[in-house]
């Protein structure tokens, strides 16, 4: 895997000339010290290093009007006064005589990234520009920007490379107006941009920031701005965006690049945002964008004020693109009212133009919320501006817990197989241990007399490797593990390595069992497992720990099912470990497998055993282990909507479910709305649906 890393030092030349307490949050420091911590932390020695060129004029074309270049270029030689003469003719922005240089190479360090992705020089990258760009427009700069960088790079994509659908999701926390107008009547740019909104009591007080801007004539619905209507969202509210409204579209949209507007003013700390997201976040959003586009994902940085969690949220981003599972996220997976009721009136907003949000809910927009602002009980909470001693303390809490993560260095090993010399030659070259029957033969035998499935001995050598493989991963010697086993032996085994790992002190398992596996008729439901059946025969709670629910049948299904159940139950579980076993007639395609394991490893804290049976095609396994290595999974193929069966069952165990795991809720007033369509006011039961293909 290879990641462009494009910065040039001459970036860091401009600087506030005068007095401006709106505009100094801007200055080098913020690349300097972003550098600095990726040298620190051995990342950017990990990436491939690309020194940013100059935008050409005819590339700032793409986007700008040329009197608004040639005003830029002459700002080169203006004096003090006339360049602060000329900032004020705009909206939070200052230049200085480099300021036409700068803003060339940001532009350019985006084009350098972006070719460099496109021709297969990098997988993906990230570009450490100043000036930021997302805020520019054809003719005029704002909040700091004076190019667009990301704009530009979406349109050469298209432009030299042919290029037909890009997305491009705006994580700054401003409103990216400028990239919202240049491609608001654009059907091939796809643009998400999340915000601090207020209801439009903040920075740049738009209304054309507000949910219901979905772009204009053919662009209509390829607009998607989410507002949020108070500051302190945090790690639970990013995360149930990406999973209820960015995911579901950008699947949908099938893009074929992934520019993000990589802005860290939405991470904790920030004067800007005054948001709880913490750095850890960026690698999990990171890692759930790599799903998409072969894992063509290209970041741009734009905002991010706050120098220590701008490093250390563009650290977490660059070890998500070199394929470094993320670190566990911290606090309470529970996501605040108001955010959910932001994320649904954008699906409700969006609904008429994507599939993938028709059946679940064209409820109308929730009522604005008449609670009083919540909060989140924390210590990281910064008692606003002037609370000095509040902030101390929460950068205390900061640092205490990013030295918590540094005691949990990477694993050495990524990843681990088990597997058949033949399929495990097929499968390399990775980084791969290959196990050895490593356990005493008396306690294999042990298990063989309790299992007649295991009484084999090839079933035994496996599942000696399986344990070993498993104590690997509870160690932190490996991240991830892929083993196979008999087909006849595969339940037997789940059973053993369910009773080793909780033997061995896991806290929480979540089993993932595909097919015809039976969950063990002797397993505790005392919340150390999560064990979810996929072919289960019908949709089924048995407890908030046991659950079972039939293979939808189409990629729409396919997705929901993902995104809405699997995601938010192990974001929820906050797992030690994930089990994903592929049983017997488990009906899977390869890329739906490859999916599954790769976003799986993002709540997992990139702790996924996958376990296959031995008859498994080559292709499988090789898959498998790639993304279980961080590589992209490949594409499911075109969209095709959920059948109403499928659909009914997930909204059947959402019900049930969200109660306890708040990650799966929508505010309550439209999941009441759909079980009312769904079955005419009735309590919803489940029924099965023939797998009759795609339904439409
Ligand atoms: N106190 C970027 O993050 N100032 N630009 C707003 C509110 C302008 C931010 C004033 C902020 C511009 C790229
Ligand atoms: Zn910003």
């Amino acid at each position: 895997m290879k990641t462009a890393l494009v910065y040039h030092e001459d970036m860091t030349a401009a600087r506030l000339l005068w007095d401006d307490p709106e505009c100094e949050i801007e200055g080098p420091e913020r690349l300097t010290t972003a550098l600095g911590r990726l040298q620190q932390r051995g990342l950017e020695q990990r990436c491939l290093r690309l020194t940013a060129r100059e935008a050409s004029e005819a590339e700032l074309g793409l986007v700008h009007s040329p009197e608004y270049v040639a005003l830029l270029r002459g700002t080169q030689a203006l004096s003090t006064e006339e360049l602060q003469a000329l900032s004020a003719q705009f909206d939070a922005v200052y230049f200085h005589p480099s300021t036409f240089r700068c803003a060339r190479l940001a532009a350019g360090a985006g084009l350098q990234l972006v070719d460099a992705v496109l021709t297969g020089a990098a997988h993906n990258g990230l570009a450490l520009v100043r000036p930021p760009g997302h805020h520019s427009q054809r003719a005029a700069a704002s909040g700091f920007c004076v190019f667009n960088n990301v704009a530009i790079a979406a349109k050469h994509a298209q432009q030299k490379h042919g290029l037909h659908r890009v997305l491009i999701v705006d994580w700054d926390i401003h409103h990216g107006q400028g990239l919202q107008y240049i491609f608001e009547d654009d059907p091939s740019v796809l643009y998400f941009s999340w915000h601090r909104y207020e209801h439009g009591r903040f920075w740049p007080y738009l209304p054309e920031s507000a949910a219901n801007a979905v772009g204009q004539g053919r662009g209509r619905g390829f607009t998607v701005n989410l507002p949020w209507n108070q500051v302190g969202m945090g790690n639970a509210d990013y995360v149930a965006a990406f999973l209820h409204l960015l995911l579901p579209l950008a699947f949908e949209f099938d893009p074929e690049l992934v520019l993000v507007s990589a802005g860290f003013d939405s991470a904790i700390g920030d004067p800007e945002g005054q948001m709880q997201a913490t750095p850890e976040c960026f690698a999990h959003l990171t890692q759930l964008l790599q799903g998409l586009a072969g894992g063509r994902v290209c970041a741009v940085l734009e905002g991010g004020y706050h120098l220590e969690s701008l490093s250390e949220s563009v650290c977490m981003t660059v070890r998500a693109l070199l394929g470094d599972p993320a670190p566990l996220l911290s606090g309470p997976m529970v996501p605040l009212h108001s955010a959910l009721e932001s994320i649904q009136s954008v699906r409700a907003a969006q609904a008429p133009h994507w599939m993938s949000l028709q059946q679940q809910d064209s409820a109308p927009a929730p009522s604005p919320s008449t609670r009083p602002s919540e909060g989140r009980a924390s210590p990281l909470l910064p008692g606003g501006p002037e609370s000095e001693a509040a902030a101390a303390q929460a950068m205390a809490a900061l640092s205490a817990l990013w030295d918590r993560l540094r005691l949990h260095p990477t694993p050495p090993v990524r990843t681990a197989v088990a597997l058949a010399p033949l399929d495990a030659a097929l499968v390399l070259p990775l980084d791969i241990l290959h196990q050895e029957g490593l356990r005493p033969k008396e306690e294999m035998q042990a298990w063989a007399r309790l299992h007649e499935a295991l009484a084999k001995d090839e079933a035994v050598t496996a599942l000696g490797k399986i344990l070993s493989l498993l104590d690997g991963i509870l160690d932190r010697q490996v991240s991830s593990g892929l083993a196979a086993t008999p087909a006849a032996a595969v339940a037997a085994t789940l059973d053993v390595a369910i009773q080793h790992g909780l033997s061995r002190g896991a806290h929480r398992l979540f089993c993932v069992a595909v097919g015809q596996l039976d969950r063990p008729s002797d397993l505790a439901d005392d919340g150390r497992t999560l064990w979810l059946s996929i072919r289960g025969r019908e949709a089924a709670a048995l407890s908030m720990f046991h659950v079972s629910m039939p293979l939808p049948g189409t990629t729409g299904g396919f997705l929901n099912f993902v995104l809405a159940l699997v995601l938010p139950l192990a974001y929820g579980f906050q797992p030690d470990l994930v089990l994903l076993v592929l049983g017997p007639a488990h009906g899977l395609q390869d890329p739906q497998a490859a999916l599954l394991a790769a976003l799986l490893r993002a709540p997992a804290g990139g702790r996924v055993l996958a376990l296959v049976d031995e008859e498994s095609a080559p292709q499988l396994v090789g898959v498998l282990a790639q993304v279980l290595h961080g590589e992209a999974p490949p594409s499911l193929g075109p969209f095709c909507m959920a059948s109403p069966g499928d659909m009914k069952a997930l909204i059947h165990l959402r019900r049930q479910l969200e109660p306890q795991w708040k990650m799966m809720q929508l505010p309550p007033e439209c999941l009441t709305w759909l079980l009312d369509i769904g079955q005419g006011g009735g309590i919803c039961t489940p029924e099965m649906t023939p797998q009759t293909g795609d339904w439409r």
